[in-house]
């Protein structure tokens, strides 16, 4: 089966994007053909600096590998240089409703968030997204619970493509993790962890033992002492135990039991160390891979010319039908 997945690079990839994402395509890579690429053109839709962006590229490259994906193994690859990705986005922008794309839960989240750079292009993410994934005819898209929205309409546009112009697109299902789909901010646990929020906000894949343990142990708890999951009347607790459920392997339950009558610190504490034992290896390679530029950008331009002899013959397909050659 083939799959496509992304992420923007748009700074630290933190443990939500790990758990939600990420190390599901670990486990994919190992029986599928797997497209995972760094969705720069999606990032601009959002304020950033053209001085950042392409150490950001390098970033997110290097955070794939040390986080486990094998480009032995997969295809890794920047969008920008597989110019088909733009071109089919455009396509598929002329038989996209305009509700529809009113409808996204994302684009009223982030129009609000950044009130002065509501642009068209985020308007439109979703149809870029939609033809990321459509591109390479991806049957399944691993990702957490805040894109499956957009995989949906990605869903929706592959099914009209089809009626209109004949069957090319697979329509593409969501992989969601069973739990993890959507971790939350440790200072706003009604919020999801996002890594363009307040770094205290979020556990970077490689941060320091030290940061961790700040992080961890202020983050917001809730009323009483008890360490018990009720995503209702504790969400702060019941986010840091379901981080603690993810890293252990054990179940909440199983947690529950562990911290009976020790109160949050104790259970504050054991988190922090467990955490920053398990991110042990990703910081290491993270540090290795930074001395390894070249590498990096050569494992990215042999990704992108694998990328591109399937989007090529993709988009023959598409401009055929489309009357456009
Ligand atoms: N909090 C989360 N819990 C679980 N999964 C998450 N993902 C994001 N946040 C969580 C998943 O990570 C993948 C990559 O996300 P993205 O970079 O495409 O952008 P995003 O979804 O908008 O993530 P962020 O961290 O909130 O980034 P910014 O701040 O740039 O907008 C996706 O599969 C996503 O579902």
């Amino acid at each position: 089966m083939r799959i496509f997945s992304g992420i923007r690079p748009t700074g630290n990839i933190h443990i939500g994007n790990y758990l939600g994402a990420v190390k599901q395509w670990i486990e994919l890579q190992e029986k599928n053909e797997c497209v995972f690429c760094i969705v720069d053109l999606h990032a601009i839709t959002t304020p950033y600096d053209p001085k950042e962006l392409q150490k950001n590229i390098l970033d997110a490259a290097s955070i794939y590998l040390a986080a486990g994906v094998n480009p032995e193994k997969s295809i890794i690859f920047v969008q920008s240089e597989v110019k088909e990705h733009a071109e089919l986005a455009w396509l598929l922008e002329t038989i996209t409703p305009m509700g529809e794309l009113s409808r996204m839960t994302q684009y009223k989240e982030k129009s609000k968030q950044y009130k002065d750079y509501v642009n068209a292009g985020l308007f439109a993410y979703p149809v870029l997204m939609a033809a990321d994934i459509l591109l390479y005819r991806a049957k399944a898209v691993p990702v957490g619970k805040d894109q499956e929205q957009h995989v949906e309409l990605a869903r929706t546009i592959a099914k009209k493509f089809n009626q209109k112009f004949g069957q090319i697109f697979p329509e593409p299902e969501t992989i969601l993790p069973k739990t993890g789909a959507k971790i939350m901010s440790l200072t706003n646990p009604k919020k999801k962890m996002s890594k363009t929020d307040d770094p205290k906000s979020y556990i970077s894949l490689f941060d320091s033992p030290e940061d961790i343990t700040k992080k961890i142990m202020s983050a917001e708890t809730d009323s009483g002492k008890e360490v018990v999951y009720n995503i209702t009347k504790k969400p702060g607790i019941s986010n840091l135990l379901i981080i603690y459920s993810l890293i252990t392997g054990k179940t909440t339950q199983e947690i529950e039991k562990q911290f009976k009558g020790k109160g949050y610190g104790e259970f504050k504490k054991s988190l922090a160390k467990v955490l920053a034992d398990y991110l042990e290896p990703f910081r290491r390679k993270q540090k290795e891979l930074q001395t390894r530029d070249v590498y990096v950008k050569e494992m990215l331009s042999q990704g992108a010319s694998r990328a591109k002899t399937i989007a090529e013959t993709t988009m023959k397909e598409v401009r055929s039908k489309m009357g456009l050659s």
